[in-house]
């Protein structure tokens, strides 16, 4: 290994991407599928002043796939500006809602057409399953077809106004909007937040994860073939402490939509409180799958086995903390962990697999820094446990299952891997406070066949999205988003469309032909 990677791979970051403060690779990148070195997307950006490249690794054989572009603070300001001017222009805010529709729908179709190839892109970049990634970008057109749908259908509104008044509410386009993703699912995160924003006639400039970059830059210039104007859909890749930072303060952002980790959500809200723009933020979870006594305990095994493991137990609603009530913890725990066992593990590409990679490194050490803690807190350890390379290569790490009591940091804490906590629980009522004991409010699950425990139970768990008898379902049209240290706002349905808009109110007196002199004596009193 060069001294150089050696030092770039010192870095003790959890997002530890590689930058090269360099102009060419380390070394030539390896994957015949990708090219070389992928530019930022805004118009001038191969021309660009960013001198500086990241690495992209393959999370199944460790080996460097790709460079992309590292955005300094001038690239970011030229994508920015890149934004304002196609935003002022007009030429896609300004376009009829028909021509916007054509656009995303082509979009829509363009990526079908390509399906397949974006999946293997998806999971070289990320280690995730062919299987996941085939059957999650299946669904991806439908978030743009649904904004276009809601961008050619959407109203304003009248509402009552006392008086000869008419008072009518408009909608307009928001301006640049800076969009911030994460790794875990970077095309569909892009997409369920480039879709509502293009739609309502914003320009964007995106900021994917540094980690798994190179969908979404292939997704962008796929939108310039569909005709979305250049400077309407920009990218911008780099460090989050960096480019992420520097396009979240730029004071010409109208809001900032972000899916991350919990500290950089404050990070990223405190600094559109210092420009007062909104923040759609959806950041970590701690999701609770609670099985009540009345299910039949197979179904709910499988529907928690799902819960926790697709994606590495890589997601914001992962259940990666299944409360199980007494009376049938110990059957549920024994197919449960016989099921996780069970799990074929191994090269993301072969559509066997099942579990695949996490991440990185770092997470590799974070797993295992949680299954320590937990086990010399008294948890028991029921399968798993350790890092489990193929043939001595790749951040995998074996499907855990740790038996602990609700005050564990593994009962409390987001670990973002396949380390599950299993909790036994005496009755209802403690399996219900369980489940709302930490910071986070995003996702939660339960399993009963009664109809009025599964009402009642959802209606006071603490959660942004709940799922009764299932889990991790996701439709376009279904608001998504959490609340206390999981974010704010929502993604999807036209709470994501509309959060891409702004409000005018105006008021039309169309009484009081000849007006009215507030002034003159005793007559003025009858305004209000
Ligand atoms: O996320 P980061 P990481 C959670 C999960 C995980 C943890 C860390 O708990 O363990 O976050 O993961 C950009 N200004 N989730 O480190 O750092 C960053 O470059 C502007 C939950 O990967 O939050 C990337 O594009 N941007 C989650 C994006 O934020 C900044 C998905 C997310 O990276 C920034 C991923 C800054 N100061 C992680 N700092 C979910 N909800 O699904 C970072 N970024």
């Amino acid at each position: 290994m060069s001294l150089l990677r050696q030092l770039i791979r010192g870095s003790t970051r959890w997002s530890s991407s590689r930058r090269l403060d360099i102009a060419i690779p380390a070394r030539r990148p390896f994957h015949s599928m990708f090219r070389p070195h992928y530019t930022n997307v805004f118009p001038g950006a191969e021309i660009g002043s960013s001198r500086q490249r990241i690495e992209i690794e393959n999370p199944a054989t460790e080996e460097i796939i790709c460079t992309v572009d590292a955005a300094s603070p001038a690239d970011v300001n030229a994508a920015v500006t890149a934004g304002m001017k196609a935003f002022q222009s007009g030429i896609w805010a300004n376009k009829d809602v028909n021509h916007r529709f054509d656009v995303l729908i082509k979009l829509a179709d363009m990526l079908k057409s390509r399906m397949s190839e974006f999946a293997k892109y998806e999971s070289l970049q990320t280690g995730r399953p062919i299987r996941e990634m085939n059957a999650q970008l299946a669904r991806l057109p439908e978030w743009l077809t649904y904004h276009a749908s809601l961008a050619r259908t959407h109203t304003g509104r009248i509402p009552p106004f006392k008086g000869k008044m008419l008072n009518t509410l408009t909608y307009s386009p928001l301006g640049v909007v800076a969009q911030i993703t994460p790794w875990n699912h970077p095309l569909l995160i892009a997409i369920k937040k480039i879709a509502p924003a293009l739609a309502a006639g914003n320009s964007v400039v995106v900021k994917p994860s540094e980690l798994a970059p190179v969908s979404v830059l292939l997704f962008a210039e796929m939108a310039l073939e569909a005709r979305i104007p250049e400077g309407v859909l920009n990218v911008v890749c780099g460090l989050g402490a960096e480019t992420g930072k520097a396009l979240c303060e730029d004071s010409r952002i109208a809001k900032i939509d972000l899916t991350g980790g919990t500290e950089t959500g404050r990070a990223v809200c405190a600094a559109a409180g210092k420009n007062l723009i909104p923040v759609t933020a959806e950041l970590g979870g701690k999701t609770p799958v609670l099985v009540f006594p009345d299910i039949e305990v197979e179904r709910a095994v499988k529907g928690a086995l799902f819960a926790s493991f697709i994606a590495a137990g890589q997601t914001c609603v992962t259940g990666s903390r299944i409360i199980i009530h007494e009376d049938i913890y110990d059957q549920f725990a024994a197919s449960f962990v016989a099921k996780a066992n069970a799990l074929r593990i191994g090269d993301p590409l072969d559509t066997k697999t099942q579990v695949s990679t996490v991440i990185n490194r770092a997470s590799i050490d974070r797993c295992q820094r949680f299954v320590d803690q937990a086990l010399s807190e008294g948890g028991k350890l029921l399968c798993g446990g350790s890092p489990a390379p193929v043939n001595g290569k790749g951040h995998f790490f074996q499907p855990t299952v740790i038996e602990v009591t609700p005050e564990m940091a593994l009962a409390n804490e987001e670990v973002f891997g396949p380390v599950i906590a299993l909790i036994r629980s005496p009755s209802p009522a403690h399996m219900l406070a369980t489940a709302n004991s930490t910071p986070f409010a995003l996702g939660a699950a339960l399993w009963t066949s009664s109809l009025s425990l599964a009402h009642s139970v959802s209606q006071q768990l603490d959660a942004g999205l709940v799922w009764v008898n299932t889990h991790h379902n996701n439709d376009p049209s279904s608001p998504w988003g959490g609340w206390k240290d999981s974010g704010m706002g929502k993604e999807n349905g036209v709470e994501a469309f509309e959060g891409y808009l702004k409000c005018k109110s105006t008021v039309v007196n169309w009484g009081e032909a000849g007006g009215v002199d507030w002034f003159e004596d005793n007559k003025g009193a009858r305004y209000g």
